[in-house]
């Protein structure tokens, strides 16, 4: 992989780069970066600071409290790492105020060669930067974070682990929640591991059956069932196959009963 380059180029503005390197050490995001699948670059716009106190952040015009954080340190930050991606790699900024970011979202990105993402701080950075340096604004959900860090750790990993070669068993990130069984995206089905009872809760018959058709069956029952009661919105509007609908309706009825 190495040789060739990392199929995916990242890099990260932040005021805390330490933090974000040491998060993106766990698990498989850490394995992709170990393995040259994924590189990620980080910039500290404190190190491009115009003055010896490394300011980045100013009183927001207007008054109020909080601060802002500065265009030219941000500006050119941003540009220093931009010049490390492939030409073209969008630049993305995470807030609140973005477009949501979704599976189908994490697909699109990760069909990139690179993109880059700001994570601000304070009460968020000067406007100006927004208008003549980043092409978007992505929000991971409608809550109030106190940085972006945290925003653009979520996206790498959901990122990451789309690409090939990262996951050990080709194909796993497609059966998963918001995978591809059926027509989806539906919710994850039920898993369980030994022991078979616990605390009188016995596993479900058919998954220890070794019939792989009606355990394929259960898991598509269950993953529609659990959709329809608890993320209707994924489900209104969407075609249904003749199987599917039946799965959903044999669901409702072992509820009832
Ligand atoms: N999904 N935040 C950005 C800085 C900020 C403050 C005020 C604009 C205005 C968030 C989210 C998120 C917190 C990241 C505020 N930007 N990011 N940060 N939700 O809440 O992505």
């Amino acid at each position: 992989m190495d040789a060739a380059g990392p199929r995916l180029a990242v890099e990260v503005v932040t005021l805390f780069a330490a933090e974000v390197r040491a998060a993106l050490a766990m698990g498989v995001v850490g394995r992709a970066i170990e393995r040259g699948v994924v590189k990620v670059g980080l910039e500290d716009p404190r190190s491009l600071a115009t003055d010896v106190h490394g300011t980045v952040d100013d009183r927001s015009y207007g008054g109020g409290p909080g601060m802002v954080l500065k265009v030219e340190p941000l500006a050119s930050s941003i540009e220093r790492a931009a010049a490390r991606l492939p030409p073209g790699s969008p630049r993305i900024y995470l807030s609140a105020q973005g477009r949501r970011f979704d599976q189908a979202g994490a697909r699109r990105l990760a069909g990139l060669k690179g993109f880059l993402l700001l994570a601000g701080r304070y009460e968020g950075v000067d406007e100006r930067l927004l208008d003549e340096v980043i092409d978007e604004e992505l929000s991971i959900g409608d809550y109030v974070l106190s940085g972006g860090e945290l925003a653009a750790l979520v996206v790498i990993d959901a990122v990451a682990r789309l690409l090939p070669g990262v996951l050990g068993d080709a194909g796993s990130a497609d059966q998963e929640s918001f995978g591809t069984l059926g027509s989806g995206p539906w919710l994850d089905w039920p898993h369980y591991t030994r022991p078979e009872e616990w605390r009188g809760r016995r596993v479900p018959e058919v998954l220890k059956s070794g019939n792989h058709a009606a355990i394929r069956r259960w898991r598509l029952k269950q993953a529609l069932g659990r959709t329809a009661e608890r993320r209707p919105d994924l489900i209104a509007g969407r075609e249904l196959t003749v199987e599917e609908q039946l799965l959903l309706d044999e669901y409702r009825k072992e509820r009832e009963s």
